[in-house]
């Protein structure tokens, strides 16, 4: 498909009107975009959800902050019915119940997150809840989905007759085996960065497919799956949660780009660091992507095949990552 190119309008940004393609292109690029080109306003998620960026790019075009569009963009994702690896529709834990992470974080540190939530379709909005209504950062299990009740979500059924066949199918072997790139993993997580240059971050997942009952992963989790800090840039994870726990991933790409590192060199070095830590293993993916003050982005993962959506007034592409291994 013919690439999209657009304009920046400066007088229009400054108006806080952006240019939005009506229709989001669905253009892969050859290569990785390194070093990439700084550009604000905008909207980056982990792996090919265009809808989520589309959906961030129009609440940022409609006046809104970058919260209210990493809220609504990964929403959008958590809605979607036919994405059995985030919210409504995710598969389900060994025991066949859905429980879903997710967490969220605004340019002042705010942030809010719940871990291992059931019956409530949009945990992202919870964890919103959690971080605006309450005194706390995180909420788990029963208590999350309490507090999810009283303030208004409806108990809904997550698991859907076709995650619910193949948890049955899946029970026949009872194999636990992440399956790289195929998924039974694809959370998403989404940084962006509004017109007045300010950065906020999302991150919701169902977690690990057929993974042992409470069990949580990164991405919840605020340092580890996503962290953001408006002075520097923003970091998000996809991939094998606890490998990004242990290396606190998302911090330490934001902390690197603190002390001068591009987004493209601190996602390098995150993905090295766990590397060092697992020099006899690497069966498994980990994907980071990041964005700095200034618009940059970096990505960077493991096997080949992981890919990020950009949505800027250049255009809203899909791009593959960079990869440690080459094949
Ligand atoms: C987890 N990091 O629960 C998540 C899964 C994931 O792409 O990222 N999938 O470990």
């Amino acid at each position: 498909m013919q690439r999209r190119k657009f304009l920046k309008n400066s007088s229009a940004l400054t108006a806080g009107i952006l240019t939005v393609p009506i229709i989001a292109s669905s253009e892969t690029r050859k290569k990785p975009i390194e070093p990439s080109k700084g550009s604000i306003p905008i909207a980056i998620c982990t792996w090919d959800f265009g809808n989520a960026t589309a959906k961030a790019w129009e609440v940022m075009n409609k006046g809104g902050n970058s919260l209210d569009a990493v809220h609504q963009g990964v929403m959008v994702e958590e809605n979607n019915l036919d994405n059995r690896t985030v919210g409504n529709g995710g598969r389900p834990d060994r025991d066949g119940n859905v429980t879903l992470d997710a967490c969220i974080m605004d340019k002042d540190a705010n942030c809010g997150a719940v871990l291992a939530i059931q019956n409530i379709a949009n945990p992202i909005s919870v964890a919103r809840k959690v971080m605006e209504e309450t005194p706390h950062v995180m909420l788990v299990g029963k208590g999350a989905e309490q507090f999810a009740y009283e303030q208004g979500f409806e108990k809904q059924n997550l698991l859907t007759k076709q995650s619910k066949k193949e948890w049955e199918e899946w029970k026949k072997t009872s194999q636990y085996k992440p399956i790289i790139n195929i998924e039974n993993h694809d959370t998403i997580g989404m940084l962006a960065i509004d017109k007045n240059g300010d950065i906020a971050g999302a991150c919701t997942t169902s977690g690990m497919a057929y993974k042992m009952a409470g069990r949580v992963g990164d991405s919840p989790i605020i340092g580890a799956g996503l962290f953001v800090d408006n002075e520097v840039g923003g970091a998000t994870a996809t991939g094998v949660g606890e490998e990004v726990v242990r290396t606190v991933g998302s911090f330490l790409i934001v902390e690197l780009m603190r002390q001068g590192k591009s987004p493209q060199e601190a996602c390098e070095e995150g993905v090295k660091r766990i590397i060092a830590k697992n020099k006899d293993k690497q069966d498994f993916q980990i994907g980071f992507i990041a964005i700095n003050k200034q618009g940059e982005t970096g990505a960077y993962c493991i096997h080949p095949g992981f890919t990020f959506r950009t949505y800027t007034t250049e255009g809203h592409v899909n791009n593959p990552s960079g990869s440690y291994l080459k094949s």
